[in-house]
């Protein structure tokens, strides 16, 4: 799939203020600083689309994209960084966990997740979140900045992570390693996203049935 046009479209606070819009969405989540606004750019190759920053945080609230006029890249907050709230409650912003529960044009979970290290208990607390609330949505792992590391060490990682999901009793979705700096990982991601979205109805396709008949004279 191409991206031959990418827009900011708006940001919203939470769930409620997200856009009217029916527009399938594809979300990136995962800990701050992670990569996720640099991989919003990566794929539509527009450096400033999405804020990027050296300090986790950049992120605050819930951004959508528009990708082509007929899907829709949402980048959301890191977690991990936002209050911790307490209790039963999951370990990331409220306003994220209910936006992922709750979005119902949401197609596709992209959980980023760092190449360089072995799995983290905050990345591992967010895939037992979705277990354990039963998140509707398919989710995917995205290893980022492999450019960072050598292909044994994010490779080895991708390993580990399959056996602690597996260990945990958690699924283990497809693992896909990318770097926004090099772009590797760019093709395979947008392959499987594509994969992810209803079938784009082709313009002035219509129906295929010819309607002729039906015309009064
Ligand atoms: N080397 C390398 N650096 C990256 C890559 N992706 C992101 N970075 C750097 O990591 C830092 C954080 O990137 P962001 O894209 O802002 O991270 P984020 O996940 O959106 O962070 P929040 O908005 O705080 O949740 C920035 O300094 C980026 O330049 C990558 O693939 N390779
Ligand atoms: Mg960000």
């Amino acid at each position: 799939m191409r991206i031959d046009s990418a827009e900011f479209l708006t940001s919203a606070k939470d769930l409620e203020a997200c856009p009217r819009s029916a527009l399938p969405e594809v979300a990136f989540i995962g800990r701050s600083n992670v990569g996720k606004s640099s991989l919003v750019n990566m794929l539509t190759k527009q450096r400033g689309l999405a804020k990027v920053s050296k300090k986790p945080g950049a992120t605050k609230l819930i951004n959508f994209f528009t990708m082509d006029k007929w899907w829709s890249l949402v980048d959301l907050p890191g977690y991990g960084f936002a209050k911790v709230a307490k209790g039963k409650q999951a370990d990331f912003n409220l306003a994220v966990s209910e936006y992922l529960m709750g979005r119902k044009q949401l197609k596709l979970i992209c959980a980023l997740v760092d190449s360089r290290m072995e799995p983290t208990e905050l990345d591992l607390g967010f895939f037992n979140w979705m277990h354990e609330e039963e998140c509707p949505v398919p989710h995917v792992i995205v290893f980022t900045k492999t450019d960072e590391v050598k292909e044994d060490v994010w490779r080895r990682n991708m390993a580990i992570y399959e056996e602690t999901l597996d260990a945990l009793g958690l699924k283990v979705p497809e693992m896909i390693p990318c770097s926004s700096v090099d772009r590797a990982g760019r093709g395979v991601l947008l392959q499987y996203i594509q994969g992810a979205l209803p079938k784009r109805k082709k313009k002035g396709s219509g129906t295929g049935v010819q309607l002729n008949w039906m015309k009064k004279r």
